[in-house]
């Protein structure tokens, strides 16, 4: 099997047609500012109903919904730590938040994830520190773990796209 592409991407999560984009949602999965909010204005009013229907997630786990009106065929919903200095267990939250994510996609056979810098806006995780974690993390599981073709890191913003690019090109 060959090795799963990571990709960079600048701009707007819920224009990418992959099999999957990832929400950095809340613990209550109700919708929120961000790209939370931009997803669900995109999906249209069904998709709060689906998330709902989860009853929560806990922060580093997942939950997979349809994506409605958005190009991508699945919503994965997880939920990042809220960074309190570093020294409350955010990192192996962060990783773990993108471990979810990618489990649940390959349990769903999906080929391509698109995943936004997780807890790097409202959450407040240091920018640079999240793209350490979830470049590693993502590198590391898809070598682990087989089938998944595309992993895209969907950056919002030009200080984003710089620090995903030093860390993707090295
Ligand atoms: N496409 C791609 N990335 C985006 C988009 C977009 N359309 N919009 C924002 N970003 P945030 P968090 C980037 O705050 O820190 C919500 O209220 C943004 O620039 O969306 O995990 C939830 O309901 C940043 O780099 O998520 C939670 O309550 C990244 O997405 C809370 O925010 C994440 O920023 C989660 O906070």
């Amino acid at each position: 099997m060959t090795a799963t592409r990571l990709e960079l991407h600048a701009g707007d999560i819920t224009r990418l047609a992959v099999d999957a984009i990832v929400n950095a949602a809340n613990g209550r999965l109700i919708p929120g500012g961000g790209v939370d909010g931009a997803i669900n204005r995109a999906a249209g009013p069904e998709l709060a109903r689906a998330m709902a229907a989860h009853g929560g997630c806990p922060t580093g786990e997942a939950r997979i919904t349809p994506g409605f009106r958005l190009p991508a065929r699945y919503v994965i919903h997880t939920v990042g730590p809220v960074w309190h200095g570093g020294g409350s267990g955010e990192d192996a939250l962060l990783a773990s938040a993108y471990r979810s994510s990618l489990a649940l996609a390959l349990q769903h056979g999906l080929a391509s994830i698109a995943f936004p810098a997780i807890s790097t806006g409202v959450y407040g995780f240091p920018p640079e520190r999240a793209a350490d974690i979830a470049i590693a993390t993502v590198r590391d599981w898809t070598a682990a773990h087989p089938g998944l073709e595309r992993v895209v890191f969907c950056v919002f913003g030009p200080e984003a796209e710089t620090i995903y690019r030093d860390r993707l090109s090295s």
